[in-house]
């Protein structure tokens, strides 16, 4: 319909014509451009405030004619979107962020004054961001890689930061070798690959020859760098802190995050697919799970201890690339963590936020980490160059919420400049204009330590046992936990061109388990085993096994907060899918149905359901567990699919659980996997034997299974 009334667009004779897109009306110009206007919303703007009248067509002289510079609301939109990026993150650019709070359970006064340990049940706001460290922006969530588990606490008494990994060690000793680790580990310069993953000769090159990163890579090649979801992952405030309370006594700490939720990781083949089918798997459960108010929790741990223990202690207590095992100092849980919002905007807040190590509150202080003294420099840099001005503490996400007054003024963006004439102290303007004093009674101070020597550039001798604790930590871990450190060795190490430095890194490993050398000798396929590397020290051999450090043994042993994946088929048992259902919301887990088409399926008692996802983009990989619910035409029907028999296959190899009514033999079938069923398997036809499957499922992975397949059972 044409209409003749209200503004023109154009030459102002243009026609405008209502159309009908399905469920909305719009405006066509007279090129059948598409015109939206609506009395009822806010008018569109330019950035000065000036209603926009034509947001589809730039200002040309003439119908089919050049653009005018004078269109000064096509250069400003242009210009502010030509200007939306900012340096990503040089390191950990790939993260995830969501609000929520610290809860204190007890007041910790006796040993420090830090303000989110003052009072039992006290809340402090936090928000936490989590992260991958090698690859860039747009990498993907599942690759082989320690992950960032940063924190800023909203203090009453300003912000402090426990900027942490998910690994409660680091590869370097020396805060000087950061770019150098770095750079080896991020893509190769000259090609510009491969992306946020370590699997290539740089990394290995450089950790082979630095015989104190043995220990990370222990954990970087366990499962721990493959976790299931930030959910399931411990957090490490990685070096030791001292704790300072009202006297002026200090308690050194290592802070842990335990994760309510227990330990889950993936294994590497599921975590390949995963990040293929859905890059973004990590951040999409932390949202699901806070959108659907399943928040997830962590609670705070502290190892505390003195002088006197440091000083007992086997390793050096400041160098960054020890543990203390729980065995020899126990955690205390002092407070839960629990992540309730997501962001407004992920720029705005995820991005933006700027988290520094030395930001922290009267209570807390540093101690002589040579990598924490070198960060407490870099995290302020990084921030400038990021977000491009000193000023980055007024954006909301970063400013503290308790009160804020200094002298500090100008500067790109400035927001909050002096309003009085008083810009500078001490001053002997009148209380009102004069502006603020120190505070030396609740300020923070510094706790007093001495320090001399001669100024040199020097390791101590107390930093040189590089493999006592990477032994201790192999011959901690589960079976199944051990093979997969081995596979990933081999997985990685094979991905190197030059032959030298596999060898290096097996020579390396003979200081760790002879074994687990061997072992990565053979999957190489090396004709000579190498000469062992000679320690700077040689290795302890008798540390205790330490059970905190196995995934397996710490499992939650519940499924959950979990999410099992139902492949449904025409004529699927309707009262089966009921019962699982019915359980999965008492058990809160999460159900997504899997169908040949997203369009959904009709059950056996007619109904039709809707499926979450069509199986060709629906993996078993993206659930914890699975259930084929197939009528024997639907079973026939999925036997031909190859998107439905990798289902079934890859949950088999990836050690997962898998439900199923008696027609979904046909699959199974299909994909050789009948004579190969295992306890893994469980029948589900009748009510009872429905209801128990989560119970089943409680160990999360049948791991049997994998060492079956590995001729290890
Ligand atoms: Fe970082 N690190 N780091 N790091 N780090 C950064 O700061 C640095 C280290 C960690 O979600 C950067 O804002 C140096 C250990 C996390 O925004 C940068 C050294 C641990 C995050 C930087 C280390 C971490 C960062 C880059 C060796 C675990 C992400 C962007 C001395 C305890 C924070 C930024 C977020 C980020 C420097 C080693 C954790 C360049 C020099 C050890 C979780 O400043």
């Amino acid at each position: 319909m044409a209409t003749d009334s209200g503004p023109q667009y154009g030459d102002g004779k243009a026609a405008r014509h209502e159309v009908q897109y399905l469920d909305q009306t719009v405006l066509r110009g007279k090129g059948g451009e598409t015109h939206q206007t609506d009395g009822r919303r806010p008018l569109l703007t330019t950035q000065q405030g000036v209603v926009v009248g034509d947001d589809q067509n730039t200002l040309r002289s003439g119908e089919r004619g050049p653009a005018l510079l004078e269109d000064f609301h096509f250069r400003e939109k242009l210009f502010h979107f030509d200007h939306e990026r900012i340096p990503e993150r040089v390191v950990h650019a790939r993260g995830f962020g969501a609000h929520g709070h610290f809860e204190n359970y007890e007041p910790l006064t006796d040993l420090t004054m830090a303000d989110p340990f003052q009072g039992k049940g006290l809340r402090t706001p936090v928000f936490v961001r989590f992260s991958t460290v090698a690859g860039n922006k747009g990498s993907s969530d599942l690759a082989r890689d320690v992950r960032g588990f940063a924190v800023k606490f909203y203090t009453r008494a300003g912000n402090w930061d426990l900027v942490g990994n998910n690994i409660p060690v680091f590869f370097i000793q020396d805060a000087i070798k950061f770019p150098d680790v770095i750079h080896a580990a991020k893509e190769e310069p000259d090609r510009g690959f491969p992306q946020a993953q370590t699997a290539h000769d740089n990394f290995w090159d450089f950790v082979s020859l630095m015989p104190e990163s043995t220990h990370m890579l222990m954990w970087v090649m366990s499962d721990r760098a493959i976790p299931r979801s930030f959910r399931f992952m411990e957090g490490f405030g990685v070096h030791t802190f001292q704790l300072v309370n009202a006297e002026g006594q200090s308690t050194f700490v290592k802070f842990h995050w335990k994760p309510k939720q227990g330990l889950q990781s993936v294994v590497w083949n599921e975590a390949l697919k995963i990040n293929g089918f859905d890059p973004d798997f990590h951040r999409r459960d932390l949202w699901d799970a806070i959108t659907s108010g399943k928040f997830p929790e962590w609670e705070l741990g502290l190892q505390l201890f003195d002088e006197d223990f440091a000083t007992r202690f086997r390793f050096d207590i400041l160098d960054p690339t020890k543990i203390i095992p729980e065995e020899e100092v126990p955690v205390r849980l002092v407070g839960r963590l629990v992540l309730d919002r997501v962001v407004d905007n992920f720029f705005a807040e995820t991005e933006q936020v700027a988290f520094c190590t030395q930001n922290v509150v009267p209570g807390i202080d540093f101690t002589d980490d040579p990598l924490l003294q070198g960060r407490n420099f870099s995290y302020l840099d990084t921030q400038l160059k990021r977000l491009g001005s000193p000023n980055f503490t007024y954006l909301p996400v970063n400013a503290p919420r308790c009160p804020v007054a200094h002298f500090q003024q100008d500067g790109h963006m400035a927001m909050a400049n002096p309003a009085t004439r008083a810009n500078y102290e001490p001053n002997s303007w009148p209380i009102d204009i004069g502006g603020p004093r120190e505070g030396p009674a609740g300020g923070f101070r510094t706790q007093p330590a001495s320090a001399s020597g001669p100024k040199w550039r020097l390791r101590p001798e107390s930093f040189n046992d590089h493999y006592s604790q990477a032994r201790q930590f192999f011959l901690s871990q589960a079976p199944v936990e051990q093979r997969h450190i081995v596979d990933a060795f081999v997985f990685e190490l094979s991905k190197c061109d030059r032959p030298e430095i596999r060898a290096r890194m097996v020579a390396g490993l003979l200081n760790v388990d002879e074994n687990l050398a061997n072992q990565v000798a053979d999957g190489l396929g090396l004709t000579d085993m190498p000469e062992r590397l000679t320690p700077a020290r040689e290795p302890v051999r008798d540390l205790a096994p330490s059970a905190p450090l196995s995934i397996t043994s710490n499992g939650p042993g519940s499924f959950s907060g979990r999410k099992l994946g139902v492949l449904v088929t025409n004529g699927a048992d309707a009262g089966v899918l009921e019962v699982l259902r019915d359980q999965a919301d008492r058990r809160d887990v999460a159900i997504e149905l899997v169908a040949p088409t997203v369009g959904g399926v009709r059950l056996s008692d007619g109904q039709h359901v809707g499926a979450a996802q069509a199986v060709a983009g629906g993996p078993s990989v993206l659930y914890d567990a699975v259930v084929v619910l197939a009528s024997p035409v639907g079973a026939a029907e999925l036997g031909e699919l190859p998107a439905a028999r990798d289902f079934v296959s890859d949950a088999y190899n990836h050690s997962k659980f898998i439900g199923y009514t008696p027609p979904t033999t046909a699959l199974f079938e299909a994909c050789a996997l009948s004579r190969k069923m295992d306890g893994g398997f469980v029948e589900l036809t009748g009510a009872d034997k429905a209801r128990r499957f989560f119970d089943h499922c409680a160990p999360l992975r049948f791991w049997d299974r994998d060492l079956v397949s590995a001729g290890r059972l």
